[in-house]
């Protein structure tokens, strides 16, 4: 991602009459390309207090940041078979994770070992 004014592009909006709006729209098709993909993971539970991730198993882009949301009344712990985890995640809070790389990503709860998932990242 590359969203930082360049001097040129400076430079060519300061020229231009309506000079912010010029750098405005100079810069629109660089953010558009680097534009992050987001994805959002919930952890709830069912009305017989079965706990899960939703979706289970998600497919997102390379660069994709993942949201995990808390909106069950449990503490959750997001752990990824490589290692890496979420703090303990109390009732409303989330947990983001940036996949760089493709591959696939299975996860448990750290607390509930029965609740898995899986980021498949392409
Ligand atoms: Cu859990």
């Amino acid at each position: 991602m590359n969203r930082k004014l360049t001097l040129p592009m400076l430079l060519a909006g300061a020229l231009a009459m309506g000079g912010i709006m010029s750098v405005a729209h100079a810069e629109e098709p660089a953010a558009v390309a680097g534009a992050a993909a987001e994805a959002k993971v919930i952890i709830t539970a069912d009305k017989s207090f079965r706990m899960f991730f939703e979706p289970a198993e998600l497919t997102v882009p390379v660069g994709t940041t993942v949201t995990f949301s808390n909106e069950d009344g449990s503490n959750h712990k997001v752990n990824f078979s490589d290692g890496t985890q979420s703090d303990r995640l109390r009732h409303g809070a989330v947990y983001t994770r940036t996949f760089t790389a493709p591959g696939e990503y299975p996860y448990a709860c750290a607390i509930h070992p029965k609740m898995t998932g899986k980021i498949i990242v392409r």
